[in-house]
């Protein structure tokens, strides 16, 4: 029996309040209204930027929210206008839309869209679709949307724009992860930090994003690179991916900064902070070379103001940069992304620590916070 214009009843992880594990509930969720799209999700991989959203110390979040940002899977339905999609289309959400007609779209200076342009932070928009209603109930309430995206949900629905066909043949629990994590730190080596080949680079944090970073900044013919974080458990995978030293900052009495600077003759040339810890941004920006070192800035921090640079570390010829979704335009790149896994040319199936059902959500996070995986993917 077609679902086609009418409710569907799924299952679906609510956070009913900051700081409290997932419930697994029945929800029901509308059909598209006019440039929006239902889709069926089939996997989606679980990446810190949700545990952030759901923290106690996040304080824009709205609950009850179904998160989840790193989905991929088929158009079950499309509502008036929509153009570029059919049902059964393979596709991942995109939490960073592409309109492809603001200001931000029509430039290639940025991989912004208006869509998002003037919020405070990213993963506090697009709560709701862009009539101002949510297209989830339960038990009689209304839910809020994350990121535009919501995988969470057997079935959530999405903005056109934010939206990207992929290949059909593509393995939709591997690919999910070039909706965020990958992208995300791939991008961050090589469109934000730049990495030339020979280069020195140091990338800090080996979760599924910093494992992704170093993979940029070796496809990009980084010499030596860098792997740190305090969990020595990620540094087999982060050796096997291209990292040519691992360091513990743990194991030495100097900061890290030092220490990276003493082996590199006075520092690296890029660094890329994969944590969202404002003390590691410091130490990341730090241990580049005075007269070009260039840091990338890709965690997110939402429980601190921020950092202070001084400008003496500015004049000395000292660069800093963040990103946001790797610095990819969502619409283009994300099907070119999925080519080129098809094509051999990344290896995504390193990141993925765990594939587990979807029910294993709060599993999941677990495994995250006690740093025991780099990305799990569920499976509904
Ligand atoms: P993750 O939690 O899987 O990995 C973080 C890693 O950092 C873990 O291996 C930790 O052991 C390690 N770590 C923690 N503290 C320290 C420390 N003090 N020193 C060294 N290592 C440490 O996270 P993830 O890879 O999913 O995400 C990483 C960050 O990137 C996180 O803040 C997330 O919100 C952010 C992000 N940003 C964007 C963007 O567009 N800017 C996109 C996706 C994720
Ligand atoms: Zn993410
Ligand atoms: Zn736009």
């Amino acid at each position: 029996m077609s679902t086609v214009g009418k409710v569907i009843k799924c299952k679906a992880a609510i956070a009913w309040e900051a700081g409290k594990p997932f419930s697994l509930e029945e929800v029901e969720v509308s059909p598209p209204k006019d440039y929006e799209i239902r889709v069926k999700i089939i996997a989606t991989g679980v990446c810190r930027t949700d545990a952030h959203a759901m923290s106690l110390s996040f304080k824009e979040g709205l609950f009850p929210v179904i998160l989840g940002h790193e989905g991929a899977g088929i158009v079950e339905s499309t509502g008036a206008g929509v153009t570029k999609f059919k049902p059964g289309d393979k596709v991942i959400p995109l939490y960073l839309p592409q309109c492809g007609q603001c200001k931000f779209c029509l430039s290639p200076k940025t991989n912004l869209c208006e869509r998002i342009s003037k919020v405070k932070t990213p993963i506090s928009d697009q709560d709701l679709m862009l009539d101002g209603t949510s297209r989830f109930m339960c038990k009689g309430q209304q839910i809020y949307h994350f990121m535009g995206t919501s995988t969470f949900s057997e079935y959530t629905v999405v903005v056109e724009s934010s939206l990207a066909k992929i290949d059909p043949a593509a393995p939709l629990d591997k690919v999910c992860l070039i909706g965020c994590g990958f992208s995300t730190g791939f991008g961050a080596a090589i469109n934000t930090a730049k990495v030339e080949p020979g280069s020195t680079c140091s990338v800090f944090g080996l979760g599924g994003v910093g494992l992704s970073a170093i993979m940029g900044c070796k496809a990009a013919g980084a010499s030596r690179i860098f792997a740190i974080d305090i969990n020595k458990s990620k540094f087999a995978l982060a050796k096997e991916l291209g990292a040519t030293d691992c360091l513990n900052p743990q194991d030495f009495k100097k900061p890290i900064q030092e220490i990276i600077a003493e082996m590199t003759n006075g520092g690296v040339d890029f660094a890329i902070e994969c944590i969202g810890d404002i003390k590691v941004m410091k130490a990341a920006l730090g241990c580049t070379t005075v007269g070009w070192g260039t840091c990338v800035i890709v965690g997110v921090s939402v429980d601190e103001e921020g950092f202070t640079v001084s400008p003496m570390e500015l004049i000395m010829g000292r660069k800093i940069n963040a990103t946001f979704f790797g610095g990819w335009k969502s619409v283009d790149s994300v099907p070119k992304l999925v080519t080129d896994y098809m094509a051999g040319k990344f290896n995504l199936d390193a990141l993925v620590t765990y594939t587990l059902p979807f029910d294993k959500i709060n599993e999941a996070f677990d495994l995250m916070r006690e740093g025991k995986s780099n990305r799990t993917v569920l499976v509904y």
